[in-house]
């Protein structure tokens, strides 16, 4: 399409110039972006004359120095030429042959042309500056004058609003003088991006038009989509004209010359002041045949809020010229849609966790081209590169999509019983310290009890059978079986009881509970009473024996009166109890010191040992 248009110029550049000066900003139908399925496909704005109303700034233009005759020469239906001459208003502010009649509506019936000052500075450059407004494709310019062709222009283009210039094509009847360029020469691979110096006169040797195609004869042209220098090539904001010699038909009529020896002695030599008016540059229409750039990423170019021109960019794509991704579109990388790809940007898989995303080319080249993007900031406990995973100390919530604001949930492991705060992320599961079971890690395991230690919180429990060695770390000194009682000790105990112990178990939690019958209470507190009670010993003391309590023995048990225990109802092994294996001996000095204790004999202190 692009290079079938370029050689439509060339062979009938009129009718194309009519055809395509008009700037659409229609709003196609159909979305020519998508396919009838709602694919991405590639889609171009129009093929428009993209000079149309822009501005064009002129070095140089009649009148605006003060009123000033010109003249042209016309041919009669007779076929006489004849001279007519005419004025340029003064007025600064509405000059009557402004640049703006170079990007006007053309109408060939009644041309407006701008006329640059008429002068016999010779040679003379007078420029002419075309700004797009944004970047477009270009396929060729077209120039359409009022006079004669000049002899002698260079166009450069800019694709940086005018910071900076390169040439485009130069156009000379002595390139290599004029320009220092051979006319002509071939285009090839590695120097596609050479202006060229066209030998004028060889164009359209009857019209006063000139049109310069930017693609043809470049080898790439018929590979344009995936050219990137012949793509660069053609890209441009702003159009520059520089003419630098008149037409040698008019300079020879006026007594110039444009041989370059006779230049300088011409520019010397003092011609009559009634040529000047007949020295000045014309022209009726500057076209620029081309695209606005969007990279196949738009159909059509709008002017945003600030009346600056720029694509409507689709694809989840951004930019004046669509060059980039939309943000959160950073999957894949962005490239310029082909005939074959749309090369859509694609929204990052954040499963709604994260609102921002990275593009990382390593992942995208490891995925085999498929995906790049990298979540930033996952929220709601999420982690992983799609926030697909739950950070550490949470677990997936398998009853939840993974969407769900609350599917990771918190371990909650047990701060003493587990090893660190991470959990199996599908299960739950905390990891747990030698002997401590349970999903949090809370319990101790079959055979395991607890103890008061918070590296071994749960130790293996001994055999019944088995001698038990605690270690003095863990087992202090048992202060409740002593070898002796006196009666210092038996006064600080509530209550002092004959037990027979004729059962045991010991329960998950790592307590043991043992069935004990009272046979006797020499001293009563407030839990002594006959018959079978449950007496309670928690895991420590259990493990470390302490005191030792065999099923089947009969004990003088002495102890306090603790705060009821809801979970342990009944007798209390602790730190204040005494537990003696009941013998004749001891059966003798219980009876002795409880007498005392009755007559009110105790010895004071505080110490109950
Ligand atoms: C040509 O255009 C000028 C100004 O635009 C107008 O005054 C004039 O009448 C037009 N002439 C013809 C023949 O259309
Ligand atoms: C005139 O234009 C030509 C081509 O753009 C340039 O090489 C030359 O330096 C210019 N001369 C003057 C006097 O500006
Ligand atoms: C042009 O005129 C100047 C002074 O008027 C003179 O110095 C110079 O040599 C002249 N150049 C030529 C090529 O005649
Ligand atoms: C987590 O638990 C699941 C199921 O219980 C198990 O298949 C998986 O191996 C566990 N993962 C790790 C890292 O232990
Ligand atoms: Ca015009």
């Amino acid at each position: 399409m692009f290079l079938l248009l370029a050689l439509a110029v060339i062979s009938r550049p009129i009718a194309a110039a009519y055809y395509f000066s008009q700037f659409s900003m229609r709003q196609p139908d159909h979305d020519p972006c998508y396919d009838n399925s709602g694919r991405s496909v590639r889609c171009v704005p129009e093929f428009i004359n993209a000079a149309f109303g822009k501005p064009v700034v002129a070095s140089d233009t009649c009148g605006m120095r003060g009123a000033i005759k010109f003249c042209t020469t016309r041919e009669g239906s007779d076929g006489v030429i004849r001279e007519e001459c005419s004025t340029c208003d003064a007025d600064q502010s509405h000059l009557s042959h402004p640049a703006s009649f170079l990007t006007d509506l053309n109408n060939p019936q009644n041309m407006t042309c701008w006329v640059s000052e008429p002068s016999l500075t010779y040679p003379r450059n007078v420029s002419l500056t075309l700004s797009l407004g944004k970047k477009f494709e270009l396929t060729y310019v077209s120039m359409q004058f009022c006079n004669r062709l000049p002899d002698s222009m260079a166009l450069y283009k800019s694709a940086d609003h005018g910071r900076t210039w390169t040439p485009f094509q130069f156009y000379s009847t002595q390139c290599e003088q004029m320009y220092g360029k051979r006319p002509d020469v071939k285009i090839e691979k590695h120097n596609e991006q050479e202006a060229r110096c066209t030998s004028s006169h060889t164009l359209a040797p009857a019209g006063n038009r000139v049109a310069f195609p930017f693609l043809e004869d470049r080898p790439s042209a018929i590979s344009f989509e995936q050219s990137p220098v012949l793509q660069d090539w053609v890209t441009a904001t702003d159009i520059r004209v520089v003419f630098s010699r008149l037409s040698p038909d008019q300079a020879e009529l006026y007594g110039l010359t444009n041989d370059v020896d006779d230049v300088l002695e011409a520019a010397n030599s003092t011609v009559e002041s009634d040529g000047k008016e007949r020295y000045f540059y014309s022209m009726g229409e500057l076209a620029v045949g081309g695209r606005c750039k969007c990279n196949g990423h738009a159909a059509r170019c709008i002017y945003d809020k600030n009346g600056q021109m720029t694509c409507d960019c689709k694809h989840n794509t951004m930019g004046t010229d669509c060059e980039r991704c939309k943000p959160f579109h950073y999957d894949r990388p962005w490239a310029r849609a082909t005939a074959h790809s749309a090369n859509a940007c694609v929204a990052c898989n954040c499963n709604l966790h994260a609102k921002r995303c990275r593009f990382d080319s390593e992942l995208y080249k490891m995925s085999g081209d498929r995906s790049g993007g990298v979540c930033i900031n996952c929220r709601h406990n999420t982690a992983g590169r799609n926030c697909h995973l739950c950070k550490p100390g949470f677990f997936r919530d398998p009853t939840k999509p993974l969407t769900h604001r609350k599917v990771c949930k918190e371990c909650n492991c047990h701060p003493v019983g587990s090893i660190g705060s991470s959990c199996n992320q599908t299960s739950g599961q905390c990891l747990c310290k030698p002997g401590v079971t349970g999903i949090i890690c809370n319990k101790c395991a079959k055979g395991f009890i607890q103890s008061r230690s918070t590296t071994t919180p749960c130790i293996r429990v001994a055999p019944l059978d088995e001698p038990v060695t605690p270690t003095a770390r863990s087992c202090p000194k048992c202060r409740s079986s002593p070898k002796r009682l006196n009666q210092k000790k038996f006064c600080k105990r509530d209550y002092a009881l004959q037990v027979h112990v004729v059962g045991r178990e010991i329960l998950d939690s790592g307590w043991a509970r043992y069935t004990v019958i009272v046979e006797s209470i020499m001293k009563k507190g407030i839990r002594g009473r006959r018959g079978q009670i449950d007496m309670w010993q928690e895991p420590h003391a259990l493990s470390c024996k302490c005191p030792r309590v065999k099923v089947g023995r009969r004990y003088l048990l002495l102890g306090k009166d603790d705060p009821v225990d809801r979970e342990h109802p009944g007798l209390l092994l602790n730190a204040k109890s005494l537990m003696l294996e009941w013998d004749e001996d001891v059966m003798d000095k219980v009876l002795r010191f409880s007498q005392r204790d009755r007559a009110g004999l105790c010895p004071t202190g505080d110490d109950l040992y």
